[in-house]
């Protein structure tokens, strides 16, 4: 039997064991909607620099001196987003979790597409679009992708750093301005996300590290540091990864082609 045919064997029988499996995503599962991975071929932070536009630091320098160069930024990244729809591989762990065999999701994604596609356990550890908080007081708000659309488009006039923060939705609570809880390099991770994420991790007996390269911390910690506890552990990926060693069988081929089948 090919190799290919053995692994994915392997990988149904770990899977067909387990009765609490979690899986660990990243950017590699949004691929196949369209969505641009960080790094590898094509990605993100090839031609976009990190420290400039994805540290606290260097966004509020932007906004200081070059608010379009920003705002042309976020209207580019919310662009990739707003028609992507969820792809098979999405469904397949909804339907895994509809089975009772999947207990939930850590995504590393901002997108939304797991909710999209069904799935109703899931930790974000990187936020996401739709939950914002305040500059001043931290309350939590719920806001739509419309909302955020329009907010964008009108910020692609914006000159001065008062005009781009004069587009902010405002705190119910204070008054304070609302930003998207998207977690910056730098900053540090929700910590009802994190929490949720290490309950999850910490009673699963499977686990499934799909579409992530695992470079960002200390999100890969979590991924490796379950793998370590013994949890036999599937990881599906184009290539080889950072968490590849901590793998009892690795599938390398598209999450989209892959998991269905797994799944089936
Ligand atoms: C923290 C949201 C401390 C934003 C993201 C220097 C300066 C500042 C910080 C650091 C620094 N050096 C190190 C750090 C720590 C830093 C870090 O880890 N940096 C990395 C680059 C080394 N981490 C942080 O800053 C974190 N915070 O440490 O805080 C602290 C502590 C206490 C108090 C205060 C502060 C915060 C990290 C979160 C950053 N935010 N995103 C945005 O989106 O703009 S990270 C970003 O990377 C995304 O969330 C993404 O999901 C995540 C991880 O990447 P992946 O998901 O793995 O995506 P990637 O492209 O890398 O890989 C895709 C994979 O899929 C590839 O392997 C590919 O082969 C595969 N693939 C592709 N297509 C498919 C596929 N697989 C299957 N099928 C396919 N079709
Ligand atoms: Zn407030």
């Amino acid at each position: 039997m090919p190799k290919v045919l053995a692994n994915l064997e392997h990988a149904r029988v770990l899977l067909q064991q387990a009765k609490r499996a979690v899986a660990f995503t990243g950017a590699g599962i949004s691929a196949e909607s369209g969505i641009r991975t960080f790094r590898g071929d094509g990605g993100l932070w090839n031609e976009i620099d990190i420290e400039t536009f994805a540290t606290p630091w260097g966004v509020q320098k932007l906004l200081q001196n070059e608010p379009q160069t920003y705002c042309k930024y976020l209207d580019m990244r919310a662009k990739i987003i707003y028609n992507a729809q969820p792809n098979a591989a999405h469904y397949a762990l909804a339907r895994l979790e509809q089975r009772g065999i999947l207990a939930g999701i850590v995504t590393q994604n901002i997108d939304n597409l797991h909710d999209a596609a069904g799935s109703k356990t899931i930790f974000k550890l990187h936020g996401d679009l739709k939950t914002w908080h305040c500059l001043t007081c931290g309350a939590h708000a719920q806001q739509s992708v419309d909302d955020l659309r329009q907010r964008i488009t009108a910020a692609q006039a914006v000159t001065t750093r008062a005009e781009f923060l004069a587009l902010l939705p405002r705190c119910k609570v204070c008054d304070g301005y609302l930003r998207p809880s998207v977690v910056l390099f730098g900053e540090s991770l929700p910590e009802d996300q994190v929490h949720g994420a290490m309950a999850l991790l910490g009673q699963s007996d499977c686990l499934l590290i799909i579409g992530t390269s695992g470079v960002v911390e200390p999100a890969a910690s979590f991924a490796r540091q379950t793998s370590r506890r013994g949890v036999p552990t599937i990881e599906i990926n184009l290539e080889p990864s950072d968490l590849s060693h901590v793998a009892s069988v690795s599938l390398f081929g598209k999450a989209g082609e892959i998991l269905p089948e797994l799944v089936e």
